[in-house]
């Protein structure tokens, strides 16, 4: 881990920032991606201009997107791996119901946003011929829930965009891994619900959901699997979330 650069999208809350602090405090150096400038700079505050590079970045923006990868300073433009978990759900109606913009929202980031930062950091990593780009998928993309609609969808092609890279990949050393994770209270209800934090709160209510800190560990143990074998996929629920029965429709 020691030294590794490690491009992490989505690093300002939840699963991102955990990853980030981490590794970090592993000794990688990180490049932290996301939005809020300000949050990414708290977090270079505590680890040291060496450890932590913030990179403001809207992963939607596809020339800026790879502007700023292939603008990188030689002492951070060799990256070992990536990890794509910028992403969000927004809303949760029946499909009838949604609003146009929360659909397009949802593809822009989780899909096209994540094709655009791995399409701009492959040929670094195919030139040396090693790399690790972890995706962080969800259980949404598996398994189909009301109003899960192009969330889930947008998750499906996380893990199936993972399996064809580790297709592409595999004769340069390029590891892939979906990370599948089920329902984690991070700020992930509230961008859901536009801001509505008593709404995101009740989503949790009465359950132990997944921890963002379980999800970094759950990476680190990833990052540090032996070189001869590949993660290709990894599902984690926590304990008292379950798939949905059949809905029988009767008259
Ligand atoms: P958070 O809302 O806490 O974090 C989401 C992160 O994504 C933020 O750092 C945000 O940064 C970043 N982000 C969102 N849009 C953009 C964008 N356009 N450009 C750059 N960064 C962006 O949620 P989580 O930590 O829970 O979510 C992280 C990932 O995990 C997501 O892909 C999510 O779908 C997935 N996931 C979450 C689960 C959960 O229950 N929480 C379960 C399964 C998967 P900023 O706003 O600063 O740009
Ligand atoms: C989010 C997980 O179970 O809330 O990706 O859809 S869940």
């Amino acid at each position: 881990m020691k030294n590794k650069i490690i491009l992490i999208t989505g690093s300002t809350s939840g699963f991102g920032e955990a990853i980030s602090l981490r590794l970090a405090k592993k000794g990688a150096r990180i490049i932290a991606a996301g939005r809020r400038l300000n949050k990414l700079l708290k977090l270079q505050k505590k680890f040291g201009l060496d450890n932590i590079l913030p990179l403001e970045l809207d992963v939607r923006d596809q020339k800026k997107v790879f502007e700023a990868i292939n603008s990188l300073k030689k002492e951070w433009s060799d990256i070992d791996i990536l990890i794509n978990n910028a992403g969000l759900a927004k809303g949760l109606n029946s499909s009838d119901d949604t609003k146009m913009e929360h659909w397009n929202e949802m593809v822009d980031t989780n899909c096209k946003g994540l094709m655009y930062v791995t399409r701009a950091v492959l040929p670094t990593m195919s030139k040396k011929n090693k790399g690790h780009i972890i995706n962080i998928g969800s259980v949404a993309g598996t398994y189909p829930y009301f109003g899960g609609n192009i969330y889930g969808a947008s998750k499906a092609f996380v893990h199936h965009f993972s399996l064809n890279l580790r297709a592409d990949l595999a004769d340069k050393n390029i590891r892939v891994t979906s990370l599948e994770p089920g329902a984690a209270e991070t700020e992930f209800s509230i961008v859901r619900f536009d801001g509505d934090k008593d709404k995101a709160k009740k989503t949790y209510d009465g359950f132990e959901p997944i921890e963002a800190e379980n999800i970094a560990e759950i990476v680190e143990f990833v990052i540090n699997s032996p070189k001869n074998i590949n993660l290709n996929r990894i599902e984690v629920m926590a304990n008292n979330q379950t798939f949905a029965g059949f809905k029988f429709i009767k008259n």
